[in-house]
């Protein structure tokens, strides 16, 4: 038998934070942390539930990653460090080069949700929830997960009276749009140089991350962001302008720009010339991108209309709010609405499943039952908990 593994999860989401923590969970925790953790006072044993201050250091280098304050608890042992994200993977890359499994949900969004899950005895709709938190973006992300607890799935499983099962099949395809919430999808900006890509990135970013100049040219390499657009979180990147470079770093540039948009779920195509057409090399290949094609400039005096372009301008705001409901319809979740039952979990979704079929089959006693497992185990795990589901 394969001994029982000992994880550490980062608990919190990725972003902006004073604090992330980290649980180590498993049979060999304690003596993880021996090998990591420097008690700042003589105090070693600490009894459950009492916070320890101390710092997190790499033995093999000498050097201390941070201050942290550690606690156990008696599901496990939960340090507190830093909240930066290059904190958090430096901490995990630590324990785990003691022997945890690491499971970071920023570095492996498309993961299984119910990874961290192993060691939980009896998943419940919360105890999902809690797992799944980490892994959120955007406040409508958080509301998504949390409604389903406190209404949305849970209220349909424990609703006196039987759900139809078109409405448990409709919770079970939810699983996709909760997926679509928290793997961000990839957006890049493309067009000619000097089109108004970087200004447009920073806005939507909502900070400076791109050079933004009169010189055509300027932006070389692309640049990265994560950004959140009526609540839905992306990636969005921003891209050297495409031209007719002859050679060398120019061309290298508009080479990388075009790889770029051909590996995007959604391509902004920005020109200021209202009658820019598509390019063609973005049409080949099975998998097209949605294109948005966007005028930018429009403060300055229109030469012309351009139809059914969205039309903006990255100065004044104009359009853009038309802009990121285009985005959001793009990403397929327009009109979502976060208390809608959905599953979000792969469990979930199985169990919804079979309470569908056991209506189908005339069978209420055994869809009741399933709902029941919905509210609260036993856990009965497929091979691959996400296999058939996604
Ligand atoms: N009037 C006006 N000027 C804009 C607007 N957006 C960008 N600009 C200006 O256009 C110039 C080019 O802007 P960038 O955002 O650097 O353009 P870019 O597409 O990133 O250019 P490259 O990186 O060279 O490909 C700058 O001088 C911007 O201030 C806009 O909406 N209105
Ligand atoms: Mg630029």
């Amino acid at each position: 038998m394969t001994p029982e593994p000992t994880t550490a999860v980062l608990c919190t989401a990725p972003g902006r934070g004073g604090i992330a923590v980290i649980t180590l969970v498993g049979p060999r925790a304690e003596e993880i942390l021996t090998g990591a953790f420097r008690p700042i006072s003589d105090h070693k044993d600490a009894p459950i539930n009492t916070l320890q201050l101390g710092h997190l250091s790499d033995e093999r280098t000498g050097a201390a990653l941070d201050k942290v304050i550690v606690c156990r608890t008696r599901r496990g042992i939960e340090i507190n460090i830093h909240g930066g994200p290059h904190i958090a993977r430096r901490s995990l890359e630590l324990l785990a080069s003691l022997g945890a499994q690491p499971h970071n949900c920023d570095a492996d969004p498309d993961g299984s949700l119910d990874a961290a899950h192993a060691s939980w005895n009896n998943p419940s709709i919360g105890s999902e929830l809690l797992t799944a938190l980490p892994r959120t973006r955007s406040t409508l992300a958080v509301a998504a997960l949390s409604s389903q607890w406190s209404g949305g799935l849970s209220e349909l499983a424990a609703a006196d009276k039987l759900p139809r099962a078109d409405q448990l099949r409709a919770a079970v395809d939810g699983l996709e749009d909760i997926r679509k919430l928290l793997v961000p999808r990839e957006v890049v900006l493309i067009g000619p140089p000097n089109a108004g890509k970087s200004t447009l990135a920073n806005v939507l970013v909502g900070r400076e991350v791109s050079i933004v100049h009169h010189t055509a040219g300027t932006t070389r390499d692309w640049v990265r962001e994560p950004a959140v657009i009526n609540g839905v979180p992306i990636w969005l990147t921003d891209t050297a302008g495409l031209w007719d470079a002859p050679e060398g770093i120019n061309s290298e540039a508009v080479q990388r720009a075009r790889q770029c948009a051909l590996e995007a779920d959604i391509v902004i195509l920005l020109d200021p010339e209202a009658g820019a057409e598509v390019p063609g090399w973005l049409d080949t290949g099975s998998r097209r991108p949605e294109l948005l094609p966007v005028t930018t400039k429009r403060d300055q005096p229109a030469v012309e209309a351009s139809g059914r372009r969205i039309e903006i301008s990255a100065m004044t705001g104009r359009g853009l709010e038309e802009l990121k409901d285009a985005v959001v319809t793009a990403a397929g979740l327009n009109g979502f609405d976060p208390k809608t039952p959905r599953a979000f979990t792969a469990r979930q979704a199985c169990i919804l499943s079979r309470g569908a079929d056991a209506i189908d089959a005339g069978d209420p006693i055994a869809a009741r039952n399933a709902l029941r497992q919905l509210l609260r185990g036993p856990l009965t795990w497929p091979a691959n908990p996400s296999a058939g589901t996604r």
